[in-house]
């Protein structure tokens, strides 16, 4: 494929809103119930005050330098505990027992039996929170599966009861459901999301997640799906691709027309069991990594400057309530 032909930016603009009365609610019970944890498992940044351990699963269908950039990024720009893992192997779930037992020893001055150390976990859907779970828990007690677990996005639908992953010092974790923000306000990122199967297929069509893949395949010269699905050359063009795959797969309708919307679903599922290879779709470069933990560290603090403010305000209004009323009750007795 000639590489003038090859889109440089992929267009999109429809806005996907995926906020379920499940995730609401999910998120306030995280809220509410985040003072009684003393350790959170983080696939994304939710609790900035409590110990907290970032893990990015599913390691096994990142691009095999996403662990050595994202590690030196954190290491260089703040003092975050990181791990990769693999909830379906086990890998690196050892780790995390260690680091669960060193944190329980430090949180108190009980013995080691008497000690009990709540850990939630918490991150977007169908990111692995469960899986881990039940990971950590044959790994640490060698019990069986305790989370349900799925490959669809919101299989963990409230925040549920607490599941035993250590003995001695006692661990317990608090598995939540999957919560995303409202709305994403970039549209391409959301289809990158929807890729990555944390949104329901449907809602962004997934001809565009299709297309999206395809765009990345091409974006990284990757192309394997050449041979993969008896595709005459590389394309860019999802219109010429689709027929194909769904010709290679048998995906046909009735009239014998090809089944694209069976195609791509197909398309994206291979992609999300790294069938069609290991990628990561952000920009892992130091300096792209840099910028956004930079935005990160920003965005706590503003956020923290906010609520320091409301608390401000709040304490301003209920002075000013109780003024008036001291005043209406001197009003009263005159
Ligand atoms: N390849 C791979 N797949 C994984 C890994 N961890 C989990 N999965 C798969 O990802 C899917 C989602 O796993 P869950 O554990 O249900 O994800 P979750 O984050 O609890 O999802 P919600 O409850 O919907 O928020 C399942 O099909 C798992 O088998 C991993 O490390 N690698
Ligand atoms: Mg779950």
């Amino acid at each position: 494929m000639n590489p003038l032909n090859v889109r440089r930016v992929f267009v999109y603009d429809k806005i996907i809103n995926w906020f379920p009365g499940h995730m609401a609610k999910g998120l306030r019970l995280i809220t509410e119930k985040l003072n009684a944890v003393q350790v959170v498992i983080e696939f994304e940044p939710i609790a900035q005050k409590k110990d907290r351990l970032i893990v990015y699963n599913k390691s096994d269908l990142a691009h095999p330098d996403t662990e050595a950039a994202i590690t030196k990024a954190f290491k260089e720009h703040k003092d975050q505990d990181v791990v990769f893992t693999n909830a379906n192997d086990d890998v690196n779930v050892k780790g995390i027992i260690k680091y669960l037992a060193k944190k329980a020893k430090m949180s108190g001055t009980a013995s080691e039996k008497e000690l009990t150390t709540m850990v939630m976990v918490v991150g977007m859907p169908n990111v692995g929170k469960s899986s881990l779970i039940n990971s950590l828990r044959r790994i640490g007690v060698k019990k069986g599966k305790a989370a349900p677990t799925g490959a669809i996005p919101g299989i963990t639908r409230t925040v549920a009861g607490t599941i035993k992953v250590l003995e001695s010092p006692k661990v317990y974790l608090i598995d939540t459901p999957g919560v995303m923000i409202p709305h994403i306000p970039d549209p391409v990122s959301a289809i990158k999301v929807a890729l990555t199967g944390a949104i329901s297929d449907h809602l962004s069509d997934e001809e565009v997640i299709a297309d999206y893949l395809l765009f990345q395949l091409n974006q990284s010269q990757d192309y394997s799906y050449v041979k993969l699905y008896n595709v005459k050359e590389p394309t860019d063009d999802i219109k010429v691709f689709l027929p194909q795959v769904a010709k290679y797969i048998g995906a046909l309708k009735k009239g014998g027309e090809y089944n694209l919307p069976a195609a791509a679903q197909f398309l994206i599922k291979q992609y999300r069991l790294g069938k069609l290879g290991r990628f990561t779709l952000d920009d892992i470069r130091p300096e792209a990594l840099e910028e956004f933990l930079t935005k990160e560290v920003e965005e706590t603090a503003s956020r923290q400057q906010q609520k320091k403010a409301d608390k401000i305000e709040e304490r301003k209004i209920k002075r000013q309530i109780q003024q008036r009323k001291w005043e209406e009750r001197e009003k009263a007795k005159l």
